[in-house]
């Protein structure tokens, strides 16, 4: 699936932030990024109008207004909200005055093509714990990459957490096995019995971990887990929206875990953008893959030379249709 932003949307961006200040007073010229020791709080949800906001050495999260003239939103940024979960921010008398440079973001593509903003999902974050379901929905190695490059290219740590274990059966196959020998850490897990969380617990303790992957893969099931919080992403037995038995989450959220980490739960999703991100610099998002290339034949595309040495390689197909995918 190709990504609907261009490197454009990013640069511009970047420049307005790059932008000396007091260059042209404007309106605008108030708003600006604050600098990391100016935040005092963390956003852990959004509303509308309005975010929940974790203040430093607070027992629980505030509602929290926006003061739009100082913060750098709308002619500064094309993104859906001002804020985001996992955001740092500035807040005055109950207002969130400004927010904090990011130091990465994980941006979800627009769901339509005609929403031109973007919606960065969250922010600051350590790890990446990407959710795939050995069965219900069926493991896609495709959306697992996606997830991993948009992670590599944030510098951010990928975790692989495959649930619904208890649906494979004794034998079966397990295509994720490859993914700890790429530098992947895995833990397979089957939330409704709680095997395997133990395993995932340990990768994340003290760490900002967001869980992200498609809907009904187990996020919020893993969450209610690690939270040890049974009413946790529940309405009771019928959604009270669907009528159905069963709950999708809205929004993303931020939760303190136990031993210090907190937890990010997102609404499923397909893929993020990979912004900015250009043909020639993916390679190296697929480490084993980029090891190999060095054996390649001289200006070997990896395409169709049969002496291309990613061809047996299992994440050769996967990385050529991200390639392919971007501009
Ligand atoms: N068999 C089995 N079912 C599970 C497991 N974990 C979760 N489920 C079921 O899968 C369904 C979806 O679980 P959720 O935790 O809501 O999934 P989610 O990833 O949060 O979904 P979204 O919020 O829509 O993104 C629910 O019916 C769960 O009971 C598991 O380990 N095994
Ligand atoms: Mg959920
Ligand atoms: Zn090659």
């Amino acid at each position: 699936m190709r990504s609907r932003f261009n490197e454009d949307d990013w640069r511009d961006e970047e420049e307005v932030r790059a932008r000396p200040s007091g260059a042209k007073k404007s309106v605008h010229c108030r708003r600006k990024i604050l600098q990391p020791e100016e935040g005092n709080g963390t956003v852990t949800e959004l509303f509308p109008n309005q975010s929940a906001v974790l203040l430093d050495g607070a027992e629980r999260p505030s509602l929290c207004g926006y003061r739009m003239s100082t913060l750098a939103f709308g002619a500064v940024n094309r993104e859906r909200s001002p804020v985001c979960a996992g955001d740092r921010v500035r807040v005055e008398a109950g207002v969130i005055v400004g927010r904090c440079e990011r130091r990465n973001q994980l941006i979800r593509p627009a769901p339509n093509a005609r929403d031109p903003l973007l919606h960065v999902l969250a922010a600051n974050v350590d790890c990446l714990v990407i959710v795939a379901a050995a069965r219900d929905p069926e493991f896609s190695a495709g959306i697992v990459d996606r997830f991993l490059v948009a992670a590599s290219t944030q510098k951010i740590r990928q975790i692989l957490c495959v649930n619904k274990m208890d649906l494979l059966g004794l034998g079966e196959a397990r295509p994720w096995a490859l993914y700890p020998g790429v530098g992947v850490a895995l833990a397979e897990t089957c939330a409704c019995e709680g095997r395997g969380t133990d395993r995932l617990e340990d990768l994340i303790r003290g760490k900002t971990a967001v869980f992200c992957g498609q809907s009904g893969v187990g996020k919020t099931s893993l969450l209610r887990r690690l939270l040890g919080d049974e009413s946790y992403g529940r309405t009771g037995a019928v959604n009270e929206r669907s009528g159905m038995g069963r709950h999708t989450t809205s929004g993303a959220v931020m939760l303190p875990g136990r031993d210090k980490s907190s937890l990010i739960d997102t609404p499923g999703v397909m893929n993020f953008g990979l912004i900015g991100l250009k043909r020639g610099d993916l390679l190296v998002h697929f480490p084993e893959l980029h090891a190999a290339a060095a054996k390649c034949p001289p200006n070997c595309s990896h395409d169709d030379d049969p002496s291309c040495r990613l061809l047996a390689l299992p994440r050769c197909a996967s990385y050529r249709a991200i390639r392919d995918s971007l501009a």
